[in-house]
């Protein structure tokens, strides 16, 4: 990944990283878990994990385009990111962070360090 990538990388997962320090682990699970049953679905942490990106999607057209990304963060390496490829690298992480492999995050491996 190229930095300036990484750059932007880390404005999408910033968010998430700044509620953990503000708040118990429990209720930073809260504000993933939709449905309340206590554990967070690829589903519930990919749509939590999206807000930044649909704030950056100006447009609406599901597509976070150059014109559309902090300045700060564009390059010439830079390249427009579709929702569904964010959502899919999101789903990677999902995976990684998922240790006890059962499809789900339950509070510890939410507030895991990123594996
Ligand atoms: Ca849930
Ligand atoms: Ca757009």
């Amino acid at each position: 990944m190229s930095m300036r990538g990484f750059a932007f990388a880390l404005v999408l997962f910033a968010a998430p990283a700044a509620a953990q320090f503000a708040s118990s682990t429990q209720d930073y699970l809260g504000e993933f878990d939709r449905d309340g049953d206590g554990r967070i679905s690829l589903g519930e942490y990919q749509d939590k994990l999206s807000d930044a990106f649909l704030q950056m999607d100006a447009n609406r057209n599901g597509v976070v385009d150059l014109d559309e990304f902090d300045p700060a963060v564009v390059g010439p390496n830079t390249r427009p990111i579709s929702l569904v490829r964010h959502r899919a690298r999101l789903g990677e992480v999902f995976k990684r962070q998922d240790a006890n492999r059962n499809g789900y995050l339950d509070a510890r491996e939410l507030g895991a360090p990123p594996r």
